[in-house]
């Protein structure tokens, strides 16, 4: 899409003075405040700093905007929303943007998921996921099947019920066994037998059967559900091995377990179909998402069930609260106004598979990469690319940290997880700018020397 000129008001100010009261989520705070790195505006394919230099977004922000920078018509729908109707509540009381986000989001999902509970974010989508999974069983009169399995490297946000079942230690390690009752598969990173494969691995189907392990160890009756993302690409983009989320799911269905996909950063197109479920031909149970459902314009996530699970719950007296839970927030205004949007912009402006044309150009961009120096691994799959660096021996996690802050320098946003550069950008890129975001990067491997 051709690059739209664009004024940004606050460019080439100073900078605010004190950096201080902002505690930066998942950030080296001082580091930080020494060097900020601050972005003022953005406008489809770049963001602009506060010194006025244009950034090209290689990771969509931070994976959730899918249609690109201030995108007119979600922007409109915001600002038309905010003087219309800015605040209703949805508990015993409703608007009716909120309905017809539910109905557009049901729409574009995969077959058979016909309700949407909403949150405003990714973590409070897979708390929210990981309640209505045990009360679901208990609304069956199977109220031992509590345990919740999550997996080694995966991430399903900050949120204790996401922390529980995550699997990045890191993430863990303060915060001890906050919830009981959560075991985790293996992971399935296995560069031994799939370093530098294009797409799919192929090895590693068989790593599924990992959850027959602790079902034998902790019995059937006591899980309530598996959560994993399709492609997990917090800890470092692991790409699922061919057939191992088909045998996953089927292993789930036979022991009456329920399969969560996390699709909080897999869905609206990322890997050229609407959702991950579609592009693997699975179809689990409840699917979580956030991030691109209003393009990161505003915070919103999102549950999704299939009727199976939405009518458990649909037994008891009418006038009686099924499901006690919800925000303040849950489908509010003006994030419904942008889902809405979103949602549009994605269809007509052919999003939600543009990925899938893209691939082979993206794929073989990012596999230009391989040769270069420390370069362990390179992995793609639709939109996304992760090339993985040697760690250093005393300092795991810099090397891609010190590629990052040097990519930024030259013109390029990429985000550095442990050892691995992630790529994710815009759904609407461009082949020049795929050349230019590759090049670059390129560049910096090349050059950064430790
Ligand atoms: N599940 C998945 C699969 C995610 O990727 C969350 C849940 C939590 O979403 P919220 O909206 O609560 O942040 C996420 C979030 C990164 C990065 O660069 C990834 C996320 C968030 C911030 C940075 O890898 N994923």
């Amino acid at each position: 899409m051709a690059e739209t000129k664009f004024e940004v008001p606050h460019a080439g100010e100073p900078r605010p003075n004190d950096l201080g009261a902002f505690w930066m989520p998942f950030t080296a705070n001082r580091d930080f405040k020494r060097a900020p790195r601050l972005f003022v505006g953005a406008k489809g394919m770049r963001f602009v700093t506060d010194d006025g230099r244009k950034v090209l977004d290689g990771t969509s922000g931070l994976w959730c905007v899918n249609a690109g920078h201030c995108r007119e018509p979600i922007v409109e729908a915001i600002r038309r929303q905010a003087g219309e109707l800015d605040f209703a509540g949805t508990f015993q009381m409703g608007h009716t943007k909120a309905f017809e986000a539910a109905a557009r989001l049901a729409g574009i999902a995969p077959a058979g998921f016909d309700h949407v509970f909403f949150t405003n974010s990714g973590s409070e989508a897979v708390d929210t996921a990981l309640k209505i999974a045990i009360a679901y069983h208990r609304a069956r009169g199977n109220g031992a099947k509590t345990r919740l399995i999550g997996r080694e490297r995966g991430y399903h946000g900050s949120n204790l019920g996401g922390t529980a079942v995550g699997g990045i230690p890191g993430n863990r390690r303060m915060f001890g066994a906050i919830v009981a009752g959560v075991d985790h598969l293996r992971h399935t990173h296995d560069p031994a037998r799939n370093a530098f494969a294009r797409g799919q691995p192929e090895h590693g189907e068989e790593l599924a059967d990992d959850l027959e392990r602790l079902v034998a160890l902790h019995d059937a009756s006591t899980i309530a559900a598996v959560i994993v993302e399709p492609v997990a690409c917090s800890a470092g983009v692991y790409i699922p091995p061919k057939g191992y989320l088909q045998r996953l799911a089927s292993i789930c269905a036979r022991h009456d377990i329920l399969l969560i996909l996390d699709e909080v950063i897999t869905a609206f197109g990322r890997l050229g179909t609407p959702f991950a479920a579609d592009y693997f031909g699975i179809s689990p149970d409840i699917i979580t998402t956030a991030k691109g459902l209003t393009n990161g314009a505003v915070p919103m996530g999102a549950v999704l069930v299939k009727a199976k699970v939405h009518d458990a719950f649909m037994t008891g007296p009418e006038a009686a609260i099924e499901l006690a839970h919800g925000y303040t927030y849950s489908g509010h205004p003006l994030a419904s106004a942008a889902a809405i949007a979103t949602i549009d912009l994605l269809q007509s402006d052919g999003l939600l598979t543009r990925a899938a044309e893209l691939a082979p150009y993206w794929r073989e961009a990012v596999h230009s990469l391989e040769g270069l120096p420390h370069v362990i691994d390179v992995r793609n799959i639709g939109l996304i690319g992760a090339i993985e660096l040697t760690p250093l021996p005393d300092a795991p996690g810099r090397r891609a940290h010190t590629r990052f802050l040097e990519a930024f320098k030259r013109g390029i946003l990429v985000r550095a997880t442990g050892d691995v550069i992630a790529l994710a950008p815009p759904l609407i890129i461009e082949k020049n700018e795929i050349d230019e975001l590759i090049g670059t990067l390129a560049s910096v491997l090349r050059d950064v020397r430790d």
